[in-house]
């Protein structure tokens, strides 16, 4: 039996051989019902083989899609990368045709590979549709600015959390647009970066920073904000049975605190739903140990789940900017819990940092020691990055404690007198009023777009009682601002501009080579979305609805997402760098949706303080 089995698998070898063969059909009738039937089987799978492989090669071939080499993901990469700091010119991105496994078997690559296992959500497919073989990024469709019309359903703010329900909102054309964006760029996160910290959206995959699903964290007040209740549920789906804070991995304290704690807090102030208090409350004791240093200056770096904190490994200096701008959040956590370590620990740090000598004029320095407690790198002052968001919490946390720390104040207040007499410049030949940084006595005419936060903390001032000639400042910057979109030629602006002195200058600005990127960054939305909500003037309006044009015309990625560009200054080869910054979603979009609202009583900034990342925290009238 075995033998003529045997002889029977050199059967189809024996089809073209010698001639005078009996033919084939005799020589198949000639065979055993049961020989005929193993053929028939073997035939069988063989062909069902044959076609499961063509078709598979079939359906990973996407029509004329490019993207960049792949990378493997990298796997909780060091917090080295600071969003801030990254202002080096990645490589450039070579291009080829990709092939991708078959959706179900790439969903499972992108959701199995760590220990982040569980409740996976629908990740159904919609067709790719065919995309240019050169990147463009993507026109939308709407070329001319809609009427603003609709209403929306106010969220409730104040002393309490405002115990939601995510009630339908009506949207007017604008906010729609916006929600389209965040749709898309949604799209592109749940396809290929689920529960991941950024979406590399044209490679169609994933990066990881702290390991923590940074983007689904820092988007979630957005999508409630939005009303987008579908998508909020299945995030706090993956919150609840997901997010576990327990994991040996080290993460920047600034960065953790204003992303996920103050994403966190937010939530639940706008929700009420406890499993987010619970959660920021598990994240704030894990990131304590970062204070534990001989000056109280944090560290800038803590595992979560050691327990144990350090410098970065080449100073023990830690960031102005970064240690004085986690007040808002820590305040908030002990507001909340009643549990006074998170605003000792965070209280201290403003106290030493208020005593501190060697300011001018209430500027500071970008560095200081964490062993000394003093400032470090002492010859440069700026707004920009690395002491930003300290003259920013300085106002923010007077506010949010009721306007009663009158230091908060003082600081802020002569800070601000520090900038007109020490940064401000005027340009050639439109007299553009620009922030400049001071080096070592000098005034260099270099504004990082990380500046345009000012506008709209100078207005947010004058809201609030404060100069009303901050006001005009801040319409001034604003449209400086807005210049460093309308003057590149993708109307989007690069992460750092210079301005031009000269008498004879023929433009106003001129960017280098190695700061021609942009990531996507809110700055100049939300102080557009401050002055509008403060003057009323559409115009501002209007600049974010240009803005959000760029965006979806350069950096619209077709398979979903939205990705930072490498070059501004290039309408056709703007060169995608493939990755979403998460404040893409936390903030840019939101302060787009909020600038387009009709009724500002939804989250307004007289009941609610925006912390850095854009997320709305309660002021308390109350002591
Ligand atoms: C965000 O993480 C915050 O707005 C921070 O204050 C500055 N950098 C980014 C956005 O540009």
């Amino acid at each position: 039996m075995y033998e003529r089995d045997s002889i029977l698998v050199s059967v189809p070898g024996t089809f073209t051989s010698k001639p005078n063969k009996p033919s084939c059909w005799r020589r198949w009738k000639q065979l055993s019902r049961l020989q005929r039937s193993l053929i028939m089987i073997l035939l069988f799978i063989g062909a069902t083989a044959f076609a499961a492989y063509f078709l598979q090669v079939d359906s990973r071939s996407v029509p004329n899609a490019w993207a960049p080499q792949e990378k493997p993901p990298s796997h909780l990469e060091r917090s080295g990368q600071h969003a801030d700091g990254d202002v080096g010119a990645e490589p450039q991105v070579r291009f080829r045709p990709i092939k991708r496994g078959p959706p179900a078997h790439r969903s499972k690559v992108a959701l199995g590979d760590n220990q982040m296992k569980g409740e996976k959500p629908n990740l159904a497919l919609p067709e790719l549709r065919e995309i240019d073989i050169r990147w463009r990024g993507s026109l939308i469709g709407i070329s001319k600015a809609p009427n603003l019309q609709g209403e929306e359903v106010a969220v409730k703010g104040g002393d309490k959390p405002a115990v939601g329900t995510l009630k339908a909102k009506v949207k007017n054309q604008r906010q729609q647009a916006v929600v389209e964006a965040f749709r898309h760029a949604w799209l592109g996160y749940r396809r290929f970066a689920w529960g991941r910290d950024e979406l590399r959206p044209v490679s169609q995959g994933y990066k990881e920073w702290f390991g923590l699903g940074l983007t689904l964290l820092d988007a979630l007040d957005t999508m409630w904000i939005m009303g987008l209740q579908e998508e909020f549920e299945e995030a706090r789906k993956w919150v609840a049975s997901e997010l576990n804070f327990n994991k040996n991995v080290d993460v920047n304290l600034f960065e953790c605190t204003i992303r996920i704690l103050g994403g966190l807090l937010s939530t639940f102030h706008l929700t009420g739903d406890k499993l987010f208090l619970d959660k920021a409350t598990d994240l704030g004791v894990r990131l304590l140990p970062a204070f534990g240093t001989p000056s109280h200056i944090p560290y800038s770096d803590v595992n979560l789940g050691k327990g144990t904190a350090h410098g970065p490994k080449w100073t023990s200096d830690s960031t102005v900017a970064e240690v004085t701008s986690i007040q808002l959040e820590f305040r908030e956590l002990s507001w909340l819990t009643g549990d006074e370590r998170f605003r000792e620990a965070a209280e201290a740090v403003t106290r030493h940092v208020r005593d501190l000598a060697g300011k001018t004029d209430g500027l500071v320095p970008m560095f200081i020691s964490t062993q000394t407690g003093h400032f470090t790198h002492s010859n440069t002052l700026t707004l920009g990055a690395r002491a930003d968001s300290y003259y920013e919490y300085l106002l923010k946390q007077w506010l949010q404690g009721g306007k009663r720390e009158q230091l908060l104040l003082d600081s802020y207040l002569e800070a601000i007198s520090g900038v007109q007499k020490h940064l401000l410049g005027k340009s050639q030949p439109n007299q553009l009023t620009f922030v400049g940084e001071l080096v070592n006595g000098e005034l260099r005419p270099k504004m990082d777009h990380l500046v345009c936060f000012l506008p709209g903390t100078l207005a947010l001032g004058t809201r609030h009682g404060l100069d009303p000639s901050h006001l005009q400042l801040a319409e001034k910057l604003a449209n400086t601002c807005y210049q460093m979109y309308r003057q590149t030629e993708t109307g989007l602006s690069a992460e750092i501009s210079y301005f031009n002195t000269q008498s004879d200058a023929k433009q106003d600005i001129s960017i280098k080579p190695a700061d021609k990127h942009n990531l996507l960054r809110p700055e100049t939305v939300e102080s557009l979305f401050y002055l509008y909500w403060i003057t009323g003037n559409h115009k501002y309006q209007d600049w974010g609805w240009d803005i959000l044009q760029s965006i979806n015309l350069h950096t619209k990625v077709p398979s979903g997402g939205y990705t930072s560009i490498a070059n501004v200054c290039s309408r056709d080869n703007p060169q995608p760098r493939d990755k979403m910054e998460s404040f893409f979603l936390s903030e840019t979009l939101k302060y787009l949706y909020l600038l387009f609202s009709d009724n500002l009583t939804l989250i307004s900034p007289d009941t609610h303080v925006f912390n850095t990342e854009a997320h709305p925290l309660p002021i308390h009238t109350e002591p």
